[in-house]
Order: structure tokens, then C-alpha cells, then sequence
């Protein structure tokens, strides 16, 4: 074996979208994993100094089908996308960006009253198969227009009666006079694998999976310090989770304690009401950038 095809063979190659919607929140991720991009010229292909990966940047519609046929170990993409391709690739994590949802829109005036309202319409969509499934789910036959953008428009100028697109804010659908009536799916972007990795990009996948998981614990915590009265203490680390238990450390000021601890951004807004309301000062809250249990 040349040392040429060794070098290859000992990369993980992970495949993100080129640029969109995706592009931004994936370097980031790689980034905050401290994986560090050497720009490639063109850009299809990145190397990096600090870790075996070799990243190549591609449509998001593709990256599907190069994970199957293993030009790629790994990829990034949207759910949306990874369904409606059907390929061979298996989720290995959720990412929690890239958040959407596949939906049914009709005219803002139209009374629609269930899934009953789609028998026999024209759908305007990008997502046919995802779409036909959910009619056949349903039972309810109608006809599919696949387009390729812009669907949205779709109904104004007479193409569909109806649309299914990928909502965020929903302010598109608002700004063509559409309203949204039912969910098809939900939809972030996750990590796909090829579905026979070699043992070596197995273990390269395990120490990225093990950098992502920490990242993706440390954005979803907050890292809090608060001041408390001493009469108090026992009830305000009553109300901190922390990794262990809360730390507790006397203030240089007799009769109070720094308290220290791990929140989840889920619980925050509440948790911290309480503690105030228990009489709790000086709040800091820092934010984590890993976090490994
Ligand atoms: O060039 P390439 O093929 O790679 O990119 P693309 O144009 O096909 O995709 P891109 O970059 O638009 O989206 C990439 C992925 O981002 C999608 O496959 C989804 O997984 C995810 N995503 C998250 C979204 C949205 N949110 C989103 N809002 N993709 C598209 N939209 C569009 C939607 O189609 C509609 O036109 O945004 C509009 C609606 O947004 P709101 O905020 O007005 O509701
Ligand atoms: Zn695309």
C-alpha cells in the first residue's frame, strides 16, 4: 500500500452543504469541535490541519447519495432532505440546527377543515415523495406539481391549489397570502454515516460524535454564579441541578456563600426567578463551551 493511499484511507470525509442555510451553522460546528478548516481555493474540498478530516462542500441534495455510495463517510443535511432521497445513509445525531417543518398551505381564506380539503387538488411542492406518502398515509389521492423553488407562488399565479414547503418564521407563507393548515414532518439537520464505515472512520466518527455531543451539551447550559444570604442557602441549592451538586463557597463578606452551578437553557428563565425570588444576588450566568460528563 503506497503511503499516498494510506494518508487517504485515514481521513474521515464529511460532506456540507456548499453554501445556504446549512453552510453557516455546520463550519461552526466543526469549528467549536476544534476541527480547523484550511480553506480550500475553490472550495469543494477543505483539509484540516488538527484533525484526520477531509470536508467537501456540496449541493445539500447531493450529499445524501455521495454518503451511500461512500464518497463521503459522513454528511450533514437537513431531515427533509435525507427522506425525501430515501438513500442509504444512517442518522447517528440530531445537531439541533437547521430547525423546519414540511408543511400544507392553503389561501388564507379558505376554510379548510382536515386533510379531506387535499382530495383530488394540485400540490405545489419540492418534496414529492415525502408528500405522496403522507397522502397515501391518509388515504386522500390528489395531484403532485413538483417544482423546484418558489413554490410559495405557486397558488397566486394558478400553478396549485395548494402547497407544501419548508416553513422557519412562517413569514413567507404571510407575505404570499397563504396560511399554514398541517405539519408533513419535522426537520433539523442531523449527522448521516454510510452504512458500512471501516473500522478505522468508525473510530475517527466516535471521536467527532464525542466532541459534538460535548458541544451540543455545553450550548444547551448555562454556566451559573449567584450570591446567597446563608439563611437561605440550603433552599437555593435546593433549586440548582449542577453536573455533581452545586458548588458552595464562602464569601470573604461574613453570613453569605458564592454559589456556583450548570443550568439547562430549558429550565433557565424559571429557575432563575425562583432564585431571585429566594433571594439570591449578583446572578452571573456564563456560557459553557464544552462540557463533558
Ligand atoms: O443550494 P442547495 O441545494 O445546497 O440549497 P437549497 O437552496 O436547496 O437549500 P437551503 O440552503 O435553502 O436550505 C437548506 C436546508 O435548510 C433545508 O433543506 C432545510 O433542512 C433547512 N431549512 C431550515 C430551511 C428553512 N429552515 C427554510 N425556512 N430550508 C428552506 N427554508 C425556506 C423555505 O423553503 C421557504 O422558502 O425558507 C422559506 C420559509 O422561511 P420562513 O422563515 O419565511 O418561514
Ligand atoms: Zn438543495
Amino acid at each position: 500500500m503506497s503511503p499516498y493511499y494510506l494518508s487517504t484511507m485515514e481521513k474521515l470525509k464529511i460532506a456540507i452543504q456548499k453554501s445556504g442555510r446549512l453552510y453557516d451553522d455546520s463550519v461552526k460546528l466543526l469549528k467549536d469541535c476544534g476541527i480547523d478548516l484550511k480553506n480550500g481555493v475553490n472550495k469543494l474540498k477543505a483539509e484540516c490541519d488538527n484533525f484526520p478530516m477531509e470536508i467537501y462542500f456540496l449541493r445539500d441534495d447531493d450529499i445524501p447519495q455521495y454518503v451511500e455510495d461512500a464518497v463521503a463517510d459522513i454528511g450533514i443535511v437537513g431531515e427533509n432532505v435525507l427522506y425525501e432521497k430515501n438513500k442509504k445513509a444512517v442518522i447517528v445525531e440530531q445537531l439541533g440546527f437547521g430547525k423546519c417543518r414540511l408543511s400544507v398551505a392553503v389561501g388564507r381564506n379558505e376554510s379548510y377543515e382536515g386533510v379531506e380539503y387535499l382530495r383530488g387538488k394540485r400540490i405545489a411542492t419540492s418534496y414529492p415523495v415525502l408528500v405522496q406518502q403522507y397522502l397515501d398515509k391518509h388515504g386522500v389521492p390528489a395531484e403532485i406539481q413538483e417544482i423546484s423553488g418558489s413554490v410559495e407562488i405557486a397558488p397566486g399565479i394558478g400553478l396549485a391549489d395548494v402547497i407544501v414547503d419548508l416553513v422557519s418564521s412562517g413569514s413567507t407563507l404571510f407575505m404570499n397570502g397563504l396560511k399554514e393548515v398541517e405539519t408533513v414532518l419535522r426537520s433539523q439537520a442531523v449527522l448521516v454515516r454510510n452504512e458500512q464505515l471501516g473500522a478505522e472512520q468508525q473510530r475517527l466518527l466516535e471521536k467527532f460524535l464525542f466532541r459534538i455531543r460535548a458541544v451540543k451539551k455545553a450550548r444547551n447550559n448555562k454556566y451559573v454564579l449567584l450570591n446567597a444570604p446563608n439563611d437561605k442557602l440550603s433552599e437555593i441549592v435546593g433549586m440548582l441541578p449542577g453536573m455533581k451538586s452545586p458548588t458552595v463557597l464562602p464569601l470573604a463578606e461574613a453570613g453569605w456563600s458564592s454559589v456556583h452551578s450548570v443550568i439547562s437553557e430549558n429550565d433557565f428563565w424559571d429557575i432563575i426567578e425562583k432564585l431571585k425570588g429566594a433571594g439570591a444576588q449578583g446572578i452571573l450566568v456564563v456560557p459553557i463551551e464544552k462540557m463533558i460528563i
